[in-house]
């Protein structure tokens, strides 16, 4: 029998992906490779727990609500709990900052690694089996290491991570992530239990036809908005949004597309939350070519003042931003 034919190659796994990037770095001290598979570990136990979830009567409501006054899912609640303690019992990571808990989680003082994460983004469609997300943020502590992690630890802007990724739980389950040098994909092999690279330095289409927007939001957004809106209508795009950022965001970067999340009156600030959704998601896109804004700066220059701040959201295919940011000068052109 010719032994080629003996079953595909596995391929290059996401343990020894980040080890061969790490060899480029004579300085690296292996702790962010470890970071990064503490990251993966939790996101293989959150994949079995949400695919089990209607199975294991994890799925509803906790029955308490988070700093953000929403109710807590049951796995919002369990994925904060699996990913605090794989970066505990990883050893690399000095404090955590999670959608899920007020203040920081202080973990271990002799670390230089800050974790900021939304654990499980998008749990509202738990129960209804629509693709939800893990999304985090790795920053270098500025304070001694040894002493307490401070504030201004966690309030770095989105240009200090030196990680950044997501982990998709849908159809298959995927990890996402950059550390400023390409932006590389890893598809979950069940039967293996281990990432194995399947989207290799991606990048963003230029343009592209899908906008993602809440459109029950659409008399309480600013004027520009609308008129945004209207024009992708009127040049026939396709309305794509499924209520998870990051199944949302993942579709637009392979396909082209805009994610837009606007401020309303009643959310002067919008909805998505600056440290641990919007940084992350706008290094990746950056990092593929595209634009990640606030409609006034990029969201990785914004200077964060506090842990769960939030902030107007658009992001996606360079030239789609760039059209969708023309409609607010023409406003302003219009109301100055
Ligand atoms: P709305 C989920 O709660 C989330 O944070 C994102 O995943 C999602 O894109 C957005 O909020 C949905 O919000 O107001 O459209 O239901």
């Amino acid at each position: 029998m010719n032994k080629s034919n003996l079953g595909l190659p596995i391929g290059t796994t996401l343990d020894r992906f980040i080890k061969q990037k790490q060899d480029q770095f004579s300085s690296a001290t292996g702790e962010l490779s470890q970071l990064l598979r503490d990251i993966a570990l939790a996101g293989k136990i959150i994949n079995r727990e949400v695919t089990n979830s209607g199975l294991l009567d994890i799925s509803g409501g906790f029955g308490s609500k988070n700093v953000q006054g929403e109710d807590q899912q049951k796995l919002d609640v369990i994925a904060n709990i699996r990913f605090t303690r794989a970066l505990k019992n990883g050893g690399m990571t000095c404090a955590v900052v999670s959608e899920e808990e007020d203040e920081i989680i202080h973990l271990n003082p002799d670390c230089r690694y800050v974790v900021a994460m939304d654990p499980l983004d998008g749990s509202s469609n738990i129960d209804v089996n629509v693709s939800i997300g893990t999304i985090f943020s790795i920053y270098k502590r500025i304070s001694p290491v040894g002493g307490p992690v401070q504030d201004e630890d966690v309030l770095q802007k989105g240009t200090e991570q030196v990680a950044a990724g997501y982990i998709l739980y849908g159809s298959s389950t995927m990890l996402v992530y950059t550390t400023g040098r390409g932006v590389h994909g890893f598809t979950l092999e069940p039967s293996l239990g281990e990432f194995v690279l399947s989207h290799d330095s991606m990048t963003s289409p230029e343009d592209g036809k899908i906008y993602s927007i809440n459109e029950g939001n659409y008399l309480k957004f600013d004027p520009w908005v609308r008129e945004y809106v209207d024009d992708c209508k009127e040049k026939g795009m396709t309305a794509r949004y499924i209520g998870s950022l990051v199944a949302d965001f993942h579709r637009n970067m392979l396909k082209g597309g805009i994610y837009l999340y606007p401020n309303t009156q009643k959310d002067p600030n919008g909805k998505l939350r600056l440290i641990y959704e919007c940084n992350a998601l706008a290094f990746i896109v950056e990092q593929s070519g595209g634009i990640a804004t606030n409609g006034e700066q990029r969201i990785l220059e914004i200077q964060p003042k506090e842990f769960h701040q939030r902030t107007p959201f658009y992001l996606g295919s360079k030239k789609m931003v760039e059209t969708a940011l023309s409609f607010i000068k023409s406003t302003e052109t219009v109301a100055g």
